[in-house]
C-alpha cells in the first residue's frame, strides 16, 4: 500500500511502498478515507534531531477517519465493516489515565516512543492504518470522512478547551477565540452549540474573520493596536469571561490578560512558544486561571462526533488526493489553507 513516510528529520515527507499490516490479537485494520493535515504535523517534520522521541520511519497523519477492513481475534466491540474516526493520542494503555479514555494525559507520557497515531506510530497517511485496540475507535454511522477525520484533533482539542471553561461560560458571559484557523472555527461553533456565551473572534487576516463569521461568531476583529479596546468595549466595559488562544505567541498572550475580566480563564491552545510572566501584584486580572489542555478524551471525542451527526458543527475543508500531499503541506506552510487540508488515498 501507499504511505506518506517520514523518513529524516527536517526533510519533506516521501511517498512509499509499504506492506499492508494484518491485524493480530485486539487489533483493528482500518481502510482510511480521510486524513487531516495539522500544523503538528509540519513541527514533526521540521523536527531537529532528537527533539521528539519518536523513531524514524513512520507514516505521518493524526486525524483519521475511515472503514474497519479486518479485526484481529481478540478484537472486541466493534464489526468488519464500521465506520469510525481514530482516537488519536495513545498512551501506555495501562495507566488509569489510558484506562478511562484520557490516553492525552498518560502517566507514561514521557517513557513512550510515540505520541499516537501518526506521531511516531504509522498514521493515517496511507490506504491503511493499524490500530492496535478498537477502544482507539469512535463509530461515526454515515457521518462523511472529510467531516469525521478533523474532528480527532482539531475537533476534540476544541472541544477539549471548551469542556474546560464551561463553569465560566454561561448565559450572559463572553468568550473570545484568537486564532481563527483549523482549529478556531471550530471552538466559535462548540462555544455556540455548548455554552451561553457571545463569541468574540480576533485573528490577522480577513479571511479568517469571514470563516468567524460563517462559523457563528457575535463579532470579528483584525489585530491591531486598539484590538483589547475594541474587544472591551464588547462587553460593555467589564472584559471577557474567557479566552481561548489558538497561536500562542507572546503578543497573542498579553492581548488574552489584557482583555479578560477579574477572575477570568485563559486556555493556552496555540503552541506559538510566547511567554506571559505571572507575578503578584502584577499586570494579570486578580482571580486569573491558566490552562494548558492538550488534545482530548476518547469520551469527548464521541460527544464531538455526536455534536456533529447532528449538525451543530460543520468543519471548513479543502481536500486534496493523498499523492498531492507535498501541495498541501506546502499550503499549509504559507497559511494558504481555508479551515482544514484533508487528504484523501487516490
Ligand atoms: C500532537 C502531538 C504533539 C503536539 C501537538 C499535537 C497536536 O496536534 C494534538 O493536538
Ligand atoms: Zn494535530
Ligand atoms: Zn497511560
Amino acid at each position: 500500500m501507499r504511505a506518506l513516510r517520514l523518513t529524516a528529520w527536517g526533510e519533506p515527507p516521501t511517498q512509499a511502498e509499504v506492506e499492508r499490516p494484518a491485524p493480530r490479537g485486539g487489533e483493528a485494520l482500518v481502510r482510511v478515507e480521510a486524513t487531516g493535515l495539522c500544523h503538528s504535523d509540519l513541527h514533526v517534520m521540521g523536527a531537529v534531531p532528537g527533539a521528539l522521541p519518536y523513531r524514524l520511519p513512520f507514516t505521518l497523519g493524526h486525524e483519521v477517519a475511515g472503514r474497519i477492513a479486518a479485526l484481529g481475534p481478540d478484537a472486541e466491540g466493534l464489526r468488519t465493516g464500521d465506520r469510525v474516526v481514530l482516537y488519536g493520542p495513545w498512551g501506555c494503555g495501562a495507566c488509569d489515565r489510558c484506562a478511562t479514555g484520557r490516553d492525552n494525559y498518560c502517566d507514561r507520557r514521557d517513557t513512550l516512543a510515540w505520541h499516537g497515531v501518526g506521531l511516531g506510530r504509522d498514521g493515517g497517511m496511507a490506504e491503511y492504518v493499524l490500530v492496535p485496540s478498537t477502544r482507539h475507535l469512535v463509530p461515526i454511522d454515515d457521518l462523511p470522512a472529510d467531516q469525521a477525520a478533523p474532528l480527532s484533533d482539531a475537533g476534540l482539542t476544541s472541544y477539549h478547551a471548551v469542556a474546560g471553561l464551561r463553569h465560566a461560560l454561561g448565559e450572559g458571559t463572553s468568550a473570545a477565540v484568537i486564532g481563527v484557523g483549523g482549529l478556531g472555527h471550530l471552538a466559535v461553533q462548540i462555544l455556540r452549540a455548548t455554552t451561553g456565551s457571545r463569541v468574540l473572534a480576533v485573528d490577522v487576516r480577513e479571511d479568517a474573520l469571514a470563516l468567524a463569521d460563517r462559523s457563528g461568531a457575535d463579532f470579528g476583529t483584525l489585530v491591531r493596536a486598539d484590538t483589547a479596546h475594541a474587544l472591551r468595549a464588547r462587553t460593555g466595559g467589564a472584559g471577557v469571561d474567557a479566552v481561548l488562544d489558538f497561536v500562542g505567541t507572546t503578543q497573542t498572550l498579553e492581548l488574552a490578560a489584557g482583555v479578560l475580566r477579574p477572575g477570568g480563564e485563559l486556555a493556552v491552545v496555540g503552541s506559538g512558544g510566547g511567554r506571559l510572566t505571572v507575578s503578584k501584584p502584577g499586570v494579570l486580572p486578580p482571580g486569573f486561571r491558566l490552562s494548558l489542555p492538550f488534545w482530548g478524551t476518547r469520551p469527548e471525542l464521541a460527544e464531538v462526533v455526536a455534536l456533529a451527526r447532528s449538525g451543530a458543527i460543520h468543519v471548513e475543508t479543502e481536500r486534496f488526493p493523498l499523492s498531492a500531499a507535498p501541495e498541501a503541506i506546502d499550503r499549509l506552510r504559507r497559511g494558504r489553507v481555508r479551515g482544514r487540508a484533508v487528504l484523501v488515498p487516490d
